[in-house]
């Protein structure tokens, strides 16, 4: 283990800091001790689990359910601008605990203080979209073939929404749907990952005291806390009308065609596995840059994380050298203390993941560059340094998603080599090029070109704004969540023919007389 100067706060004050923040939220949750009955709530800063908190029995995940689907009654009906007063007011309260929330999301997900803000502020973000969306539910009117009649198009309500998300973003991604969903009409049911189940406590008790100030009905929103059992429940509801799940391509496989047999709706967004391709007429200082925060910012745990750089041979040597040293520099340590970059990976699992990855990356002849775990004095927690792996070829590993911070380095000679890198894995998240040419720009972005949910130009695979939609192609699901018309799979379309004429004339010219 390299030896790190920063000293990680200790446990009793970990302790402290979230009994606090909770506190702040409103959250009143019988908090545990260590070791009692209930979920573990832990943090990877130490490693040490912090208390245990009330887990969901299957009895109580039916009465949620049932208690959405009762509220779905009254939801549907009222009108969209009153549901968003609802969103609205919830984010407000997240601004005024912003820093609450946060801190949360630092103690469970051991992101850097900067990033943990930044995540709360997505929520606010599509907050305030969601509730400029609740006047926006617009639907078509399209030109009818027979005359005096008119065709349109009228998005209702859908049902209860089941939410399944990930460690990582554990407070963002759950506010993509459900801001979008409650102003849609659709009560929400939350399973946050049993790892982060602080965060989706403090979240509940904001979207409790939002419902009460505004009096809208609190079963809108229920959370759920335990592990895959909880999950599964949602999962064969059939009360449950769309199924949002975050998480592995493994997760998904089994997901998608479970809410499939019942002709549930299912929105799903897996696993990403995100190149950039950096071409000779890059700007080599925003590159590199943007590739140091995209590889090893939140410790490469996110799905957007950059995790292959395709570089062209001209200009390979110079970027990987700078990457590299860029790499070196990263503080590592408390995610909580000013100046840390690199917070802990989430357990030990995602550590021996990034050794196995990184031996298998040696055995197919790839140079290994960083890596290492750090010593911060303490046997639980995993920090490490942020890799960077010169591969010969892109080999089976480079194809698997690692969620840890390593990033693969290929070489290309001609544009449609790169693009073919960038397309020859099974995910299709996220992808960027680097270039001043804009033939090369336009090509990425074409319909030949790169084949993820999101292609972008000179900025990293990682950090998208919420006005967008956010997903991906091929094994990351195809779903699409946050902005833009992503709201249409929370809603069900009629389309409605009305004729205003004294006759019926048929369509396609049809005569029954
Ligand atoms: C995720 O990692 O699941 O684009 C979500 C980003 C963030 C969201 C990531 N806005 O990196």
């Amino acid at each position: 283990m390299a030896a790190s100067p920063v000293i990680l706060p200790g446990v009793d004050e970990l302790r402290a800091r979230a009994q606090a923040a909770l506190r702040a939220v409103g959250a009143d949750v019988p908090l545990g001790a260590p070791g009692a009955h209930g979920l573990p709530a832990g943090t990877p800063i130490t490693g040490d689990v912090l208390f245990s908190v009330p887990e969901s029995s299957p009895a109580d995940t039916d009465a949620a359910i049932a208690a959405a689907a009762q509220a779905f009654t009254a939801w549907r009906t009222t009108p969209a601008p009153v549901r968003g007063a609802l969103v609205g007011r919830l984010g407000e309260l997240l601004v005024a605990h912003k820093r609450d929330l946060a801190t949360l999301v630092t103690l469970e997900a051991g992101k850097i203080t900067s990033e943990a803000l930044g995540e709360v502020q997505e929520m606010i973000d599509i907050c305030q979209f969601a509730v400029g969306l609740s006047r926006q539910l617009y639907g078509r009117t399209i030109a009818s073939e027979r005359p005096g009649h008119r065709l349109m198009e009228t998005w209702h309500p859908l049902g209860v929404v089941g939410v399944i998300t990930a460690f990582n973003f554990p407070v963002a991604v759950w506010s993509w749907n459900a801001a979008v969903a409650l102003v849609c009409g659709d009560p929400v049911v939350w399973k946050p990952s049993e790892l982060t189940p602080l965060t989706a406590l403090a979240c509940q008790a904001l979207i409790a005291r939002a419902a009460d100030d505004v009096g809208a009905p609190g079963d809108v929103s229920r959370v759920l806390l335990g592990g895959h059992e909880v999950g599964e429940r949602l999962v064969d509801d059939p009360r449950v009308a769309l199924l949002s799940a975050t998480g592995s391509v493994r997760m998904g496989r089994q997901v998608g065609p479970r809410v499939a047999q019942r002709f549930g709706k299912v929105l799903l967004e897996l696993g990403g596995n995100n190149a950039a391709i950096v071409t000779p007429s890059a700007d080599p200082d925003l590159a590199v840059r943007a590739i140091v925060f995209a590889a090893a910012g939140t410790a490469g745990q996110r799905c957007t994380t950059l995790r292959r750089l395709i570089v062209h041979t001209s200009v390979a040597d110079g970027v990987v050298e700078r990457v590299v040293s860029a790499f070196r520099q990263l503080p590592i340590g408390d995610p909580f203390a000013e100046g840390t970059l690199l917070g802990p990976l989430i357990h030990e699992t995602a550590y021996r993941e990034m050794v196995r990855a990184l031996d298998r990356a040696r055995a197919d002849g790839g140079e290994v560059i960083g890596g290492e775990r750090q010593d911060m004095g303490v046997d639980g927690a995993y920090y490490v340094a942020p890799a960077v792996v010169r591969m010969p070829a892109q080999t089976a590993i480079v194809h698997a998603e690692t969620f840890a911070p390593i990033l693969y380095v290929l070489t290309y000679e001609d544009l449609d080599e790169a693009i073919a890198l960038n397309n020859a894995v099974p995910q299709g998240l996220s992808s960027s090029i680097f270039t001043t040419d804009i033939r090369e720009a336009e090509r990425f972005m074409a319909a030949d070109g790169s084949d993820c949910g999101i292609v972008n130009v000179n900025i990293g695979t990682s950090g998208a704004e919420i006005g967008g939609a956010f997903g991906g192609e091929k094994h990351t699901g195809g779903g699409r969540e946050s902005g833009s018309d992503a709201w249409k799979a929370n809603m069900r379309r009629a389309t409605n023919t009305i004729n205003y004429s004294s006759e019926l004339p048929l369509a396609q010219g049809v005569r029954f007389a």
